[in-house]
C-alpha cells in the first residue's frame, strides 16, 4: 500500500472511538494516511461513554490508565483520584479528542452493518445502519471487547411498566432513585460497583445473585500532588517500565514467593498488607503461583471468604455472598467500595436466585420461583458478549467468499489478537488472542496500535497492496493460547473469557493470559523475522 497514491477515499476505516479507535486515527493520520472513524454513539470514549451507571470506576490506577504517547499529555492531565470514575475517564477521552483535532475525522452517530472485502480490488465496502457507504484499503476494529450487553431473555420483560436499564448502556441524564424500590441483577464488576451507590438512593433495594463473585476493596483516594508529582517526574521511565510487566503496569512488584514459602501467620499479614493497600493486582501479586496453583489460590480464597463473614452481619447472607465456584482471579477480580458492608443495611436483601430462579419478569416486578418482588426499577448488571459480540454482530465478509461469523463458528481465531486468515486487511485492535482484556487495555491499544501501524508503513514502503494471517501461524497462535491458560487455573471458571456468559457461545478461552510483556516481544520478534505468519502480497 502506498498512501499518497491510493485512489480510494480513505486508507483506513477504523470502527470505534474509544481508546482504541481515538489512538488509531491519531497515530495513522500522523503517518499521513487518509483515516475515518466511525463511531455509533454521539461522541468518543467507547466503553467510557456507555458505562455511566452510578459508581462506574476503572479498577486500574488512573496514572496508569491513560496514554503514553505524548509526554506533554501526561504531564498536563490532572486525575483528580487514584481510580477514575467514568466522567472523568470521559473527560479525559474528549480532552484528548480536542487536543489532538480528532472530532474532524470521526463521523458519529454512525453504526457498521456490514463490511465486504473485494480481492480484484483489494477494498472494504462498509455498510452503516443508515445506509452510508466507505471504502477503505484496511479495515480497523476498534470496537472493544465488553461492548455488546446482554439482556437476558426473561419473558415478560416487554411487559414491565417501571424503568429498566442496562449498566453498559446507561442514560446520559441523571437517573433517581430515591424512594423507589429497585431491583438489580448480576453481581459482577458492574453489579458490585453500582450496587453500594443505588442502595444509599433507594428506598429499598433488592439484588438477584446467582453467583457469588470475589471483590477485593479499591481503597480509592484522591491523588494528592505529593502523589502524582513525583510519579510524573519520572513519567517515561515508569512507562518503561510498565513494558516488562505482564499487566502493563509499573507500580507493583512482581511475587517472588510461592504462597507454601510463608507459614500462616506470615501469609495472613501479607494478604492483610495487600487487601488495605487495594487493587486487584496488589491482592494476586501477593504470591507468584496464586493464578496457577489450586492449594496457593485456595489460601487467598479463604483470607477473602475469612473478610466476607466478618463483615456481613447476618450469617446467612455472608454465606451466600461467600463465592465458591471458581478459584480467585479467574473471572475479572472487582473491585469495590463497601460492597459487603452495603448488605448490613436495612434496605438491601440479597436474594439467591440460585436457590429460586428468577422464573419471569411482571408488569410491577419480578417473580422467582418462590416469592414475587415488586420494583419500580430493574436494572442488569448482567453483562456482555464479550470479545466477539461485537464484532460478529457486523456482517463481515469477503465477497464471493467466507463470512467473519461461518469462519469463528467453533470460536474465534486469529493470529496474535489482531489478524485473521482469510480476511485481508481486517486488523482488530485487541481482538480475541490478545493480552487486551487482561491487562492494562490503554498500554495494549497502543502496542496494537503501533504495530499495526508499523505493518501498514512496511506494506507502503515495499508497495504491496494486502495482509494476512497465514494458516497455520494462526492454528498455532490459537494452540499456544489455550496451552497457556491450560498451565494456569483460569479455564476453570465459567467466566466470559470463554464465553461461558453466553449460551450456546463455543467454550474456547479467548485472552491471552501469558503477559503484555511477553505478547509484545512476541510481536517484534515477528516483525524482525519479516512478518513471520503474515502473508504480505
Ligand atoms: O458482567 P459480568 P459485568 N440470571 O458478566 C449475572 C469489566 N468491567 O458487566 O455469574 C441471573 O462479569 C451473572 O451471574 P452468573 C470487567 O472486565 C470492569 O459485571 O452468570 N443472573 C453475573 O453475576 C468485567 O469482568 C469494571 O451466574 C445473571 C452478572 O450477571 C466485565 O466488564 C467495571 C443472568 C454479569 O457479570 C463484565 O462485568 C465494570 C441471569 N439470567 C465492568 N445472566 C472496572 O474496571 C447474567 N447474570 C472496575
Amino acid at each position: 500500500m502506498t498512501a499518497p497514491q491510493s485512489t480510494q477515499p480513505y486508507d483506513v476505516i477504523v470502527i470505534g472511538a474509544g481508546f482504541g479507535g481515538m489512538y488509531a486515527l491519531h497515530r495513522l493520520r500522523k503517518l499521513g494516511y487518509r483515516v475515518r472513524v466511525l463511531e455509533a454513539a454521539d461522541g468518543v470514549g467507547g466503553t467510557w461513554y456507555w458505562n455511566r451507571y452510578p459508581g462506574a470506576r476503572c479498577d486500574v490506577e488512573s496514572l496508569e490508565y491513560s496514554y503514553s504517547f505524548d509526554n506533554d499529555l501526561q504531564q498536563e492531565w490532572e486525575w483528580p483520584e487514584r481510580f477514575s470514575a467514568q466522567p472523568d475517564i470521559e473527560k479525559y477521552a474528549n480532552h484528548v479528542a480536542d487536543r489532538y483535532d480528532l472530532r474532524k475525522d470521526i463521523q458519529f452517530n454512525t453504526r457498521v452493518q456490514s463490511a465486504e472485502f473485494d480481492q480484484e480490488l483489494a477494498s472494504w465496502s462498509i455498510r452503516a445502519v443508515d445506509g452510508d457507504t466507505f471504502t477503505a484499503q484496511h479495515l480497523a476494529l476498534a470496537v472493544g471487547n465488553l461492548s455488546l450487553p446482554r439482556v437476558p431473555n426473561f419473558p415478560g420483560l416487554d411487559q414491565f411498566n417501571g424503568r429498566w436499564f442496562h449498566t453498559g448502556q446507561w442514560p446520559k441524564e441523571t437517573i433517581d432513585f430515591s424512594g423507589r424500590t429497585v431491583g438489580v441483577i448480576g453481581t459482577g464488576s458492574s453489579g458490585i460497583q453500582l450496587i453500594p451507590i443505588v442502595a444509599q438512593q433507594a428506598k429499598q433495594l433488592y439484588v438477584f445473585q446467582r453467583t457469588a463473585n470475589y471483590s477485593v476493596p479499591s481503597m480509592n483516594r484522591l491523588l494528592t500532588p505529593e502523589v502524582a508529582l513525583p510519579h510524573k517526574a519520572q513519567y517515561p521511565a515508569w512507562r518503561e517500565r510498565a513494558k516488562d510487566t505482564p499487566f502493563g503496569i509499573a507500580g507493583h512488584a512482581p511475587p517472588e514467593k510461592f504462597a507454601a514459602d510463608d507459614g500462616f501467620e506470615e501469609r495472613q499479614r501479607l494478604f492483610e498488607t495487600k487487601w488495605k493497600t487495594g487493587g486487584n493486582i496488589s491482592f494476586l501479586y501477593a504470591y507468584k503461583d496464586l493464578l496457577t496453583d489450586q492449594a496457593a489460590n485456595d489460601l487467598a480464597c479463604e483470607f477473602v471468604h475469612d473478610k466476607i463473614r466478618a463483615t456481613v452481619k447476618d450469617p446467612k447472607v455472608a454465606e451466600w455472598l461467600v463465592p465458591n465456584d471458581h478459584p480467585i482471579g479467574t473471572k475479572r477480580l472487582c473491585l469495590d467500595t463497601n460492597y459487603y458492608e452495603t448488605y448490613n443495611r436495612d434496605n438491601v436483601r440479597l436474594v439467591n436466585v440460585r436457590q429460586a430462579p428468577i422464573e419471569a419478569i411482571t408488569p410491577d416486578g419480578l417473580r422467582t420461583t418462590d416469592e414475587h418482588y415488586h420494583l419500580d426499577d430493574l436494572i442488569f448488571a448482567t453483562g456482555y458478549d464479550a470479545m466477539t459480540g461485537a464484532i460478529l454482530d457486523m456482517d463481515i465478509r469477503v465477497k464471493g467468499g467466507a463470512r467473519l461469523a461461518e469462519a469463528w463458528e467453533h470460536g474465534p481465531k486469529t493470529y496474535l489478537g489482531v489478524m485473521v486468515n482469510g480476511f485481508p486487511n481486517l486488523a482488530i485492535i485487541t481482538g480475541p488472542g490478545s493480552p487486551g482484556v487482561k491487562s492494562n487495555m490503554i498500554s495494549a491499544i497502543e502496542q496494537h496500535v503501533d504495530w499495526i501501524a508499523d505493518l501498514v508503513e512496511h506494506m507502503s514502503r515495499t508497495g504491496k497492496a494486502t495482509f494476512q494471517a497465514q494458516a497455520e501461524a494462526q492454528e498455532q497462535w490459537v494452540k499456544h493460547v489455550n496451552e497457556v491458560a491450560d498451565q494456569t487455573l483460569y479455564p476453570k471458571a465459567n467466566s466470559w473469557y470463554v464465553g461461558a456468559n453466553i449460551p450456546g457461545k463455543p467454550r474456547v478461552f479467548m485472552p491471552y493470559v501469558a503477559g503484555l510483556d511477553k505478547y509484545r516481544k512476541i510481536c517484534d520478534e515477528v516483525t524482525r523475522d519479516g512478518y513471520r505468519g503474515v502473508s504480505i502480497n
